[in-house]
């Protein structure tokens, strides 16, 4: 081994040690976000896909107003962020097939008009990125204040076509005379743009063209996408074992959601689902307002979104630790057509094979227990379809098809039974789904959320586990009293 003299090392030690010292993280954020090169090669994959004479427009989601004069927690619009890494409203990016030549002779492709910073509107609403923070921290070359965009030499006309999703209605017009309002009046006026005239302004393509890049999940999303899944199951499986028949819906939903904010999940990809017995029946039930979860099924379809990928996982449990016979029954049924579904599913199958399969049980299985009396009855019983596309959006865009490598897709059949079915009593309020998510692999799949049980037996055996949950006792408001109100 040949020996370095300490004094050659030494001082480099000491450097890097400084400088870990002076660069250490130490505003404590998570540093696992999406790379600028992955945005640049989003942009890039955009860019090729186009056709020649074109331009991409993608406009950030309007502010949502919640109660007077506070609004909804911000959710930008997941092609913005999938193409630039903005998570800012009042903004707007623009993809050039071909590189526009400025006044100086310099070349360029892209385009990215953002907030500007404001210390005023900074000190209520959080810090904004800027145009030299967001060209620093995004890659993007080219990024000015949105109040820019009025006077940018971008000349609509010349295009064959302009790729834009369809231009939002109801955007409020704020103070600011750069904000969302105003750069859709100027896009509008500046590009000429007419609803009517799908040959130029194309919401087809642009939705041809993002679900296409975005329905293939790349390297980096699957670590941000599994980890989702993964706190998701995480979540579902603590539930198990801290489930009682005492506990209420919102309690659980509670329960689900601190699991997901303990791991570093900054939210829920959609309205969390809490649904005990007859309201599983309610497929986007959200209210969860049953105080008493009792001893019926509990359905609970609930999704963590991390850094904007989201889950989307449903797991159906007896909230007593047994399944009822009748229940096993429906639950059994569920399962086998998920498992028929599963077996269809590689690169290059068809979708619709999966959906037959899972149906084609689902019917079978229902006749034999005399729930229906035709296969075609099948759909009163389980009115949806099989599943969906995830990743920024919990629905998320691109055909499904025949399903690709790379994709990751729900598979979730259900069955619900609502009271005064058309069937034996003892099958009333019953309600059962069973969603995971999968990753379409070259000869088959991966169960990314296989973490939650989702088996029956090992359904029970988890809940007769203990939680760490169980403990946790809240201290009375004051001595007596055991409610807050
Ligand atoms: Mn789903």
């Amino acid at each position: 081994m040949r020996r370095i003299h300490v004094f050659y090392w030494l001082p480099a030690v000491l450097v890097i040690s400084f400088s870990q010292f002076l660069f250490a993280q130490d505003d404590f954020l998570p540093t696992d976000y999406l790379r600028k090169d992955f945005y640049a090669g989003r942009r890039a994959a955009l860019r090729a896909s186009m056709p020649d004479s074109s331009v991409a427009v993608i406009f950030a989601y309007p502010t949502r107003n919640f109660s007077n004069d506070v609004d909804y927690l911000y959710h930008p619009n997941p092609d913005m962020y999938y193409f630039s890494g903005y998570k800012e409203p009042h903004s707007l990016l623009l993809v050039f097939k071909e590189p526009r030549t400025d006044s100086a002779g310099k070349t360029y492709t892209e385009l990215l008009f953002v907030q500007k910073r404001n210390a005023q509107a900074e000190q209520w609403t959080g810090k904004r990125l800027g145009a030299e923070g967001a060209r620093e921290k995004l890659g993007i070359d080219r990024v000015y204040n949105g109040e820019a965009f009025k006077n940018y030499p971008v000349d609509f006309s010349g295009f064959k076509k302009i790729i834009v999703d369809k231009l939002p209605a109801d955007v409020p017009n704020g103070y600011d005379k750069a904000d969302l309002f105003d750069l859709l009046e100027q896009f509008r006026q500046n590009s000429g743009y007419v609803t009517n005239n799908p040959g130029r302004f194309d919401n087809r393509l642009y939705y041809e063209l993002t679900g296409k890049l975005r329905r293939i999940k790349t390297p980096d999303e699957m670590i941000l996408l599994r980890k989702a899944v993964e706190i998701s199951c995480q979540a579902h499986t603590e539930v198990m074992k801290a489930i009682h028949p005492g506990m209420s819906e919102l309690e659980i939903q509670g329960l689900q959601e601190y699991v997901h904010k303990k791991q570093g999940a900054e939210g829920v990809g959609y309205g969390s689902i809490v649904g005990s017995g007859e309201n599983g029946c309610v497929l986007h039930y959200m209210e969860n307002t049953k105080t008493r979860i009792g001893n019926s099924l509990l359905l609970m379809d609930v999704g963590a979104e991390y850094h904007g990928y989201t889950a989307d996982v449903t797991r159906t449990v007896p909230a007593d630790g047994k399944f009822s016979p009748e229940e096993k029954a429906i639950y059994e049924l569920v399962y086998q057509a998920q498992e028929a579904a599963f077996k269809t599913l590689r690169d290059g199958s068809k979708f619709a094979d999966a959906s037959k399969a899972a149906r084609e049980t689902i019917a079978d299985g229902l006749l034999k227990l005399g729930i229906i009396k035709e296969k075609k009855e099948v759909s009163k019983y389980y009115p949806h379809g099989l599943g969906h596309h995830i990743g920024l959006d919990v629905h998320d865009r691109g055909g499904m098809e025949i399903l690709l490598k790379d994709m990751v897709i729900t598979i979730e059949p259900g069955i619900y039974i609502p009271s005064d079915s058309n069937c034996d009593k003892k099958w009333w309020g019953i309600a059962v789904r069973i969603e995971d998510d999968l990753l379409i692999t070259e000869n088959g799949y991966e169960i990314l959320s296989r973490f939650a049980p989702r088996k029956a037996e090992d359904i029970e055996k988890m809940i007769s586990q203990k939680s760490a949950l169980d403990d946790f006792k809240l201290t009375p408001p004051e001595p007596g009293r055991k409610k807050a109100f």
